[in-house]
């Protein structure tokens, strides 16, 4: 095992790293930004180095000054956390050419699986089914126009480095396709500097169902199981649970067992997920694969009894993978939900400022990942995520009741600051939700169904314009 490893982020996420090593005698050192330096992974950490002032360009995307701070820490692996530099297969190269250990796949890999286009190649190649469509990037408009009269409307115009709902457009009739076409290649070159896209079916009413591998570096994985990620606004997760429900044991475990031989087969090493958009009829179809541990691993961990952060240190370590695919017996029900500093009435906007009570609930079955507490400034340089609440029950229906009163217990207030909390509780007492019915529209419904002579009172105070 790694004596000391630098963790690359920060927020819930740095302290969930910071945990895991703490738990298995690794020293841990945290970077940080200017605006982060009385944060709670800083106090907790080992050592902790000021990388730079508080935009992430500066500091948390600063490979250099990462690597820096590496060197006088002395670690010997960078464990990169979510966002930031975590799927970055520059980054990973360039730990790998300073004698760092960067916990997660291998830079070639990475690299060959953040292009979409050639993911789909490699994971059909391996097995997995895709949505209709185009393989190769689809370089013309003609051709654009070629691939969706072959497929049939509605279909999506997505970047080949994009991903995680960035950089996509959808397309319901021929007329509106050469327009989408066009803006989706430029805002792909302005945001990813590589204008390639390529052309899919739209399937509608599907749910977001996921499956969490382990791979080590001697050709062992064990899948986890899957996940459900229906419930997104703007490809931003508000509930995520495990197992997916509403769905046939035998579905749910081709999924988990196809997504697993796809990862092996493509070299993958350490925690991924594999994204799957599943139809009406439990026809499956591979959308991408996330080289990085996910903001709602948590629920995975609480259904499996695995921590994923431990296996991602071993794996790094080059220890075999301690797991068989039988020892993996998934158990109960875990939900999610994620607590952002955002106002749902004012479309989801942020809403920084200091929060006066910071109160997480408790009790039983209950598990809060957050850096919060009182007197912690929501600033505007990054993700306003301020706390998860996972919550465990030996089924669906007492997991979403434990979850509402977890959140009834949860109090954030401070000057123009709101939370997603009374969004998710709408979700919690939504019929389809209940049911496990609903698919990725719910989000939508619910926001229509509020939007027309809302009923919800106006809050007593005014948020500030978007930060
Ligand atoms: C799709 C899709 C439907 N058809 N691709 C969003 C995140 C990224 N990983 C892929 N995503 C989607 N890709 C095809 N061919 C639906 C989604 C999607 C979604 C779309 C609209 C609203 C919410 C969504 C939630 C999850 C996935």
């Amino acid at each position: 095992m790694f004596e000391t490893v630098l963790i690359a982020n920060r927020g819930e996420i740095a302290l969930r790293v910071l945990r895991a090593c703490r738990e298995l005698g690794v020293r841990t050192a945290v970077v940080y930004s200017a605006a982060d330096a009385d944060s709670a992974a800083v106090r907790l950490a080992d050592r902790a180095v000021c990388i730079g002032p508080a935009p992430s360009r500066r500091s948390y995307l600063n490979a250099a000054a990462i690597v820096e701070a590496a060197r006088q820490v002395g670690a010997q692996a960078v464990h990169p956390g979510y966002g930031f530099l975590s799927e970055d297969a520059d980054f990973a190269e360039i730990c790998a050419l300073n004698g760092l250990t960067f916990i997660g796949p291998r830079p070639e890999v990475m690299a060959a699986l953040g292009d979409k286009s050639s993911a789909r190649a490699l994971m059909s190649r391996a097995g997995l089914p895709l949505p209709d469509g185009s393989v190769e990037p689809v370089p013309t408009v003609e051709a654009a126009v070629e691939v969706a009269a072959g497929i049939g409307y509605p279909v999506i115009v997505k970047a080949v480095a994009g991903g995680g709902g960035r950089g996509m457009t959808v397309v319901r009739s021929p007329a509106d396709l050469p327009r989408a076409y066009a803006r989706t290649r430029a805002a792909a070159q302005a945001v990813f500097g590589d204008d390639r896209v390529y052309v899919e079916r739209y399937l509608t009413d599907a749910r977001h169902v996921e499956v969490q591998v382990l791979c080590d570096g001697h050709g062992n994985g064990v899948h986890l199981g899957t996940r459900d990620c229906s419930v997104q606004r703007r490809h931003q997760k508000l509930v995520e649970e495990a197992p997916a429900p509403a769905l046939s044991a035998g579905t749910l475990d081709t999924i988990a067992e196809t997504a697993l031989r796809g990862a092996l087969e493509v070299g993958f090493t350490g925690a991924g997920t594999l994204e799957f958009l599943v139809d009406a009829a439990e026809r499956f179809h591979f959308l991408e694969i996330n080289c990085r541990i996910q903001v709602e691993h948590p629920v995975t961990e609480m259904v499996t009894g695995v921590d994923l952060v431990h296996e991602q240190l071993h794996i790094a370590a080059g220890v075999p993978l301690r797991w068989r695919q039988e020892e993996i017996r998934p158990h109960g029900v875990a939900v999610e939900c994620r607590v952002n500093a955002e106002d749902p009435d004012r479309g989801f906007a942020p809403t920084p400022g200091r929060l006066d009570r910071f109160v997480p609930p408790g009790g039983p079955f209950t598990r809060v990942d957050t850096h919060g507490r009182p007197g912690y400034v929501v600033g505007p340089h990054y993700d306003s995520l301020l706390a998860k609440v996972a919550v465990w029950a030996p089924d669906r229906e007492l997991a979403l009741d434990r979850l509402e009163r977890a959140l009834g217990e949860f109090e954030v207030t401070g000057p123009g600051v709101r939370t997603t909390i009374p969004f998710v509780r709408r979700v919690l007492d939504d019929a389809e939700f209940r049911k496990g019915r609903h698919t990725t529209g719910l989000v939508d419904r619910l926001l229509a169904a509020a939007a027309p002579g809302s009923p919800d009172p106006a809050p007593a105070t005014t948020a500030p314009p978007n930060a």
